[in-house]
């Protein structure tokens, strides 16, 4: 399947839903407002809001009603307005990861996404505030479009703050500064810990957002159904959609890692953009550095293989979710 037409397609609406639904820089304080946007809008693969969409693409109203049968529908976009904030929401928080992740405090950097960090183009108070507020607007966006149903709005908020709280997201990154100070003691566990939470939890996230406005937050017939004999049964395409797609997400996001450690390992500096003239983790535990080059290649593929595996478990048309995540696991920058 060919992937720039569609992946063209959810980025442009991606775009369009960002720049609608951040704050506007003529509101005060136009200053913070300006450093939200320029965070965001500078740039980005968008994976996140993309997996998002698409996944929230696999299921329509038939699926929603018969609790997630296989269609066999190629994608017809059609769930993208609704699953908009929501793919903007996990954008907004993958960015504030990003500003705070680059301030002096922690890893000191000076480019991001080919342009100034945020706290380079501001500074660093602004920097903090620009990302403290992006968390929040995320979780505003979705108490907001999502207020028709309190259920659907209260499993999204869930999701997204479990993701990117202590355990997870901001879980990893304490990890990951501990392991930076102390390398030597860093176990495959520790690896493994770090890489789970800083970057496969938002993965996770992002396609079970997806899931939950696809499906619904709930089976159909649930609460009404609850304590009646076939609520189980109700229950279970609806749990294993969303289950299929956490783990594609947590294989996607180990996989990404691997693949990202891979190439920082074989780069050759001239050609390494986000870490050229100033290699600022030398020192750092990677999955080439503990496994070997030959091994971390494979482990990459098996990751690879249970993402695809868990996508190939899901309904509707899921070509576009298998292609996206053979091109993220064989990229070569
Ligand atoms: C500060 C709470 C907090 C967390 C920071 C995101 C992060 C955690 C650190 C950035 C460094 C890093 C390599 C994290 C792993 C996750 C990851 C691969 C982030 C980059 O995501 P991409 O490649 O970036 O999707 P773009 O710019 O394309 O959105």
């Amino acid at each position: 399947m060919s992937l720039a037409e569609p992946l063209a397609r959810y980025t442009a609406q991606i775009e369009q839903g960002l720049d609608a639904l951040l704050p506007t820089a003529s509101t005060r304080p136009a200053r913070l407002h300006e450093a939200m946007r320029y965070a965001v809008l500078g740039g980005g693969k968008r994976l996140r809001p993309i997996l998002t969409l698409a996944a929230a693409e696999l299921f329509d109203e038939h699926t929603h009603l018969t609790g997630g049968q296989r269609t066999a529908r190629p994608i017809n976009w059609s769930a993208i307005p609704t699953a908009l904030p929501a793919a903007v929401a996990i954008e907004c928080l993958h960015t504030y990861s990003l500003v705070h992740d680059d301030l002096p405090c922690m890893d000191n950097d000076d480019l991001r996404r080919g342009r100034p960090t945020t706290h380079r183009a501001f500074d660093e108070a602004t920097a903090l505030l620009a990302g403290d507020a992006l968390l929040t607007h995320a979780f505003a966006l979705l108490q907001e479009h999502y207020a028709h149903s309190p259920a659907l709005a209260l499993a999204l908020s869930a999701e997204l703050a479990s993701a990117a709280g202590s355990h997870r997201l901001i879980g990893g990154q304490m990890e990951d500064l501990l392991a930076e100070k102390n390398a030597a003691a860093t176990t495959p566990e520790t690896l493994d810990f770090i890489h789970l939470n800083k970057t496969a939890a938002m993965l996770e996230a992002a396609l079970v957002m997806g899931g939950l406005i696809g499906i619904g937050p709930e089976p159909p017939d649930w609460p009404a159904a609850q304590g009646r004999a076939q609520s189980a049964a109700a229950a279970r395409p609806h749990a294993q959609a969303l289950d299929a797609l956490r783990r594609a997400g947590r294989h996607l996001g180990l996989a990404f890692q691997i693949v990202d450690d891979i190439l920082d390992a074989t780069a050759d500096t001239q050609t390494l953009g986000k870490t050229a003239g100033k290699d600022a983790h030398a020192g750092k535990l990677t999955y080439v550095k503990h496994y070997g080059l030959k091994t971390a290649q494979r482990l990459a593929e098996e990751q690879t293989e249970h993402a695809l595996d868990a996508l190939r478990k899901l309904p509707g048309d899921t070509r576009f979710l298998l292609a996206l995540t053979h091109q993220l696991t064989t990229r070569k920058k």
